[in-house]
This record gives structure tokens, sequence and C-alpha cells, in this order.
């Protein structure tokens, strides 16, 4: 049984198609607490981060708009101080959001926590992207695709962004799902440690192999794990609900899978639901699976596991 705390993060950093600023009320609505209440889980719903930065309807940019950038970075620095204060009284954060950006605030709040501890963080990315642009290297200006490069703290955030409390070493990182990766980021992200698994070594070799390697490298050290979901890292026949589909995405058992998997390996520590965007979706059907897939991470099970396999 754990004790979880729910934080809404309600944020649309820029991109066009805004909507994830509603991404934590469809998950309210979509039965979230009930269905981990139902599991016998402790839950605390402590609202939504207020206010929400004021964008503008297309793209930022810094160059562009700094007031704009000025209110999200106020806002990235509000939730990594919430995050750090969260961790301290539940077991168990689970920040809705709003779009990516939010990862900035909830990932270098968790690591300073972590920190504060003496201990590792590692953060599991689920994500079609690798989000690993700095303000000089996005050519969209959209700071949803940029949360991976601040929290592992490179250059590039300096005189824009707060200064993240709370660093996660790119070692400690691993991504599955990834299909859609800008050309500078790839430059930038081959040269650092980050243990990347794109679909195409996914087809080929499972979801699991990559994700346990990666768990046992979390026990080993004894860490603390932060899960960022980013509904996007879903196949969009699945969960149209996102402003940045990438087809041949994690298909529905894929996804139960890597979230059973979790639940076994009791490593979880925090996680985030990003990308969300009920403005695009279909009565409702992709909150609904996100809210299915957090139950599984949280001991839902289909059925109990036959004593042995036929
Ligand atoms: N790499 C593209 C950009 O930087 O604009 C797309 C980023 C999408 C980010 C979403 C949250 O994953
Ligand atoms: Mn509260
Ligand atoms: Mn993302
Ligand atoms: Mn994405």
């Amino acid at each position: 049984m754990r004790s979880i705390t729910l934080l809404g993060a309600p944020v649309d950093s820029g991109k066009a198609r805004q909507g994830c600023l509603m991404g934590p009320d469809a998950l309210r609505v979509a039965g979230l607490e009930r269905a981990l209440r139902d599991l016998g889980h402790k839950v605390h719903d402590h609202g939504n981060l207020a206010p929400s930065p004021k964008t503008s309807e297309h793209a930022i940019h810094p160059n562009s708009l700094l007031k704009n950038l000025e209110d999200c970075a106020n806002w990235v620095a509000a939730l990594q101080d919430a995050a750090f204060e969260i961790c301290d009284d539940t077991r168990t954060p689970i920040f809705m959001g709003g779009d990516h950006l939010m990862s900035a605030g909830t990932v270098s709040g968790v690591a300073n926590y972590a920190q504060a501890l003496g201990q590792e963080q590692f953060v599991l990315w689920l994500d079609a992207h690798t989000d690993f642009h700095t303000l000089s290297s996005t050519d969209s200006g959209n700071l949803h695709g940029t949360p991976v490069a601040f929290f592992t703290g490179q250059d590039g955030f300096k005189g824009y962004f707060p200064t993240p409390k709370g660093l996660v070493k790119p070692e400690n990182i691993c991504m599955l799902g990834i299909r859609s990766v800008d050309a500078s980021e790839n430059a930038n992200i081959t040269e650092t440690a980050i243990d990347v698994h794109d679909m195409r070594a996914i087809d080929e070799g499972g979801i699991a192999t990559p994700l346990r390697n990666f768990l046992s490298r979390v026990r080993a050290a004894n860490g603390r794990l932060h899960l960022s979901f980013d509904v996007d890292f879903l196949d969009p026949s699945i969960a149209p609900a996102v402003g940045t589909t990438v087809p041949g995405g994690a298909t529905f058992r894929e996804a139960h899978l890597v979230m059973e998997i979790l639940h076994d390996s009791d490593l979880v520590t925090s996680m985030d639901i990003a990308e969300l965007n009920p403005f695009l979706d279909e009565r409702g059907r992709t909150a609904k699976l996100i809210v299915d897939l957090i139950a599984s991470l949280f001991g839902k099970r289909v059925m109990d596991r036959p004593t042995r396999s036929f």
C-alpha cells in the first residue's frame, strides 16, 4: 500500500496546439484517484500548482518572447520547490501535466530531494522524443522539447531559466519509445551516456530486456526512480490526445508490460504524466487508458499470474 499525492502541473509552454492545461482535470474526471484507492492505496489530491504561465499561441523563442519565457521559468522554479516538498510528505508523488516542460520542474525537484537523502536519482523516460534541446538548439522554440537538457545541466539555459536545484546524471537515464529526434538533439545526445532505446530496437529485441537491465542498475545503486510518461510514447491509434503524435508507438500491451514490470520492481518513487491534451481526445479514451496504465503500475492485474506456464 502506498501513500500517493497527486499534484496538477497544468502548462502549455508555447506549442501551437494548446490544451495540456486541461490535462490534470481530465485525469481526475477519468477517475485516477478512485482507481488508486480501489487498489488499497492512500491518495491525497493536492490540487494544481497555480498560476500556470501565460503563453501565446505561437512558439516561444528566447529571442522573440522573453516575457513568456520568464513566466515559464518562474513556473519551473515554483514547481521544482513544490516537487521537493511533496517528496518530503508522501512516498509517491504523481505529477499530472501539462506539457513536458513540467519535467524541468518535477525532475529537478525530486533529484534535489534524492540529493538531500544522499541517494542517486534515476529517470525512466517514456517518450517518442528525447526532449534534449537547449534554448539555443531548439528550432521550434517549444519548451516542452527541452526538459532533459535542463535537468541534466546542459548549457544554454543560464539567464533564462532558474538553476536546477537537483541534477540527473545522463548515465542514470533510460529512454524507451524514441522515434522522433531532431538532428541537433541527436548529435548532442550521442555525446552523452543516456541509454536510448528507439522503437527499432524495441521492435527487434522487445521492451522488457532494456527495462530490466536499467532497473537492475537502479537497484544496485539503491537509487530513486522517477518515471516520466509522455503520452506520445503510445501509438496514436490508442492514444490520440497528444499534440505531437508520431506513428509507430508503443502498443497497449507493451505499455502495460512496462507498468507491470515497474510495479514488480517496487522502485518507482515519483512520476509525471505529460502531454495529455483532452482537447484532442475522443470521449476521454486517452485519459481513461492512462488511468488504466497507472493502475497497472500500482498493482492492478488482469489476472493473477498462473503458478505454472502452460
Ligand atoms: N523536437 C521537437 C521540438 O523540439 O519542437 C518536438 C518536441 C516534442 C516534445 C514532446 C514532449 O515530447
Ligand atoms: Mn494537500
Ligand atoms: Mn516529451
Ligand atoms: Mn513526446
